[in-house]
Order: C-alpha cells, then sequence, then structure tokens
C-alpha cells in the first residue's frame, strides 16, 4: 500500500511516521509514504498557495491550482487511486472506513490549512470528505496520521499475532476491558480476583461482562447497534447489578 499526504507542513507527518506501528510498518516496507508540499506546485510569481476568501471574511483560502497539480502528480501513473479530504465538513471517519480504505494500494490524503480549501478543488479532484470528529482541529495533517495509523494497523504482518487488530475495541461493537499489571496493591486499590486465579476460562467471561457494561454504559450509542445473545444479556445485567444500577433505569438507554 501507498500513502501520498498533501500538506503544506510535511515535516509534521514525517516526525509522526517514525514511531510505533507506522514506523515499524514503514521498516518493513509493508507501506509506503511520500509527502508533497503544494508549495513546491505553485505557478505564480510569489510562490502562493493561499489567498483571500470571495466574499470576504476572515482567514485565507487554499488555492485550486498548486492543490489539483500536487494532486495530479500523485496519482499519475498509479490506476488504483483514492483521494481523500480532511476536513471538518466530512463524513465522520469509523472503522468502516478503516477496513474499506485498507485495500487501496494508492491512497491520497489532502491535508487543509487556514480556513479551508476551494471548493471546486474538493469537488473535481477529490473522491470524498472525511472528518475524525466533532471537534476543530487546525488543519488536516493530524486527522490524516489517525487515518494512516488505523489504516496501517490493519496490514497484513504490521502486528503480530498477539496484537491482532482483529482483537481492537470496535471490531466487535464493543469497548475494550479494564487493564492491570503489578503491583497488586496501589495507592489503595486492588487487582479484580478473577484474573489473579488464573482460571482462563473464568478471565475470558470477565473480560467479556466488562466490554459489555461500559460500552452499555459509556456508549449507548455503540451499544444500541449490538445484537446481543441471551449469555451476554445475563452478562450484562450481572455487570449491572454488581455495580448497584438496573438495564431498565440504566444510563444506557436513556
Ligand atoms: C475555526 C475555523 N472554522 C471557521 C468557522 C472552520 C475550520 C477551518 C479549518 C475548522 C477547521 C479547520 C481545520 N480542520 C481540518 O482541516 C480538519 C478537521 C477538523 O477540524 N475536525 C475534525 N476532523 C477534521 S479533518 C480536517
Amino acid at each position: 500500500m501507498r500513502i501520498q499526504i498533501i500538506t503544506l507542513f510535511p515535516e509534521m507527518v514525517q516526525v509522526l511516521a517514525r514511531f510505533g506501528v507506522i514506523g515499524r510498518a514503514l521498516e518493513n516496507n509493508l507501506v509506503e509514504m511520500c509527502v508533497l508540499n503544494p508549495s513546491d506546485f505553485s505557478t505564480d510569481l510569489h510562490g502562493r498557495v493561499d489567498d483571500r476568501p470571495y466574499g470576504g471574511g476572515p482567514g485565507m483560502v487554499m488555492k485550486f491550482e498548486p492543490l489539483q497539480k500536487a494532486i495530479r502528480q500523485a496519482i499519475k501513473g498509479e490506476k488504483n487511486s483514492h483521494v481523500v479530504c480532511l476536513s471538518a465538513q466530512g463524513k465522520l471517519f469509523g472503522q468502516e472506513d478503516v477496513t474499506r480504505l485498507v485495500n487501496c494500494p494508492n491512497l491520497v490524503l489532502v491535508a487543509g490549512r487556514y480556513e479551508g480549501i476551494d471548493e471546486r478543488l474538493i469537488e473535481a479532484e477529490t473522491d470524498e470528505e472525511l472528518s475524525v470528529g466533532d471537534f476543530v482541529v487546525s488543519g488536516g495533517e493530524l486527522p490524516a496520521m489517525l487515518l494512516i495509523d488505523a489504516l496501517v494497523r490493519h496490514l497484513p504482518g504490521v502486528l503480530g499475532h498477539e496484537e491482532s487488530a482483529k482483537q481492537d475495541s470496535f471490531v466487535d461493537g464493543l469497548l475494550d476491558c479494564p487493564h492491570y499489571t503489578r503491583p497488586g496493591r496501589v495507592a489503595g486499590r486492588t487487582v479484580p480476583e478473577v484474573l489473579l486465579k488464573g482460571n482462563h476460562q473464568a478471565i475470558e467471561r470477565w473480560r467479556r461482562k466488562q466490554s459489555l457494561g461500559r460500552t452499555y454504559l459509556r456508549r449507548p450509542d455503540l451499544f444500541a447497534r449490538l445484537s446481543l445473545t441471551d449469555e451476554q444479556l445475563a452478562m450484562l445485567d450481572e455487570y449491572l447489578q454488581e455495580l448497584g444500577v438496573s438495564r431498565k433505569q440504566g444510563k444506557g438507554e436513556s
């Protein structure tokens, strides 16, 4: 898989790409990353990549031409390209997008800066717009890296067997269970007894119960999309009973 990022701040993405899962995937040639700077494609005398908005108002808008040239360069000679614009106005990025985009051999990510990008560039040269959440960040670079991190986890050979992406939260629509490590007692708090006893079936059940209970209490939106077995419903009631809450009046179904 080849991922190309179009950004006015190439160093920003190059620094993040050195670490963790992305860094390892690049070292092992499981993914290829290229950065293109629209400034290098500007043709006007002053090398401008932005200009004042038609209609007035604050801030600057990224110009059509440098971005078009950068995108054209990124897709030149590649037959299965997909161009994504990171934008607060995009569709909300989710795990479904990860499994869809990971199959794209040449993914081009356009990261905007300033007030935004000339709308005609988005219409004419990109396939879709994606947002990473309902909050404002200063540009598309961090959203692009977030998307890349989520994608790279799903490339074959990137994660070891024991940390397979299949086990990730959200893949099965549930939040993860809590985790504990030594010492056995810290800040007056102990570790749930079941985890100390070595009964692996009991541990597995406890973890699934915690996942269900946390999803119910913290993410009613995710919970609503699950179709639970009777066994899971029984585990959830057990979880809530242990907390002293009941399901019918529970936070999750308000
Ligand atoms: C405060 C600026 N806003 C004017 C009312 C509009 C605005 C312009 C530029 C908001 C954000 C940005 C830059 N953001 C992104 O490029 C971006 C983003 C985001 O802000 N939130 C969630 N996902 C994304 S993906 C790209």
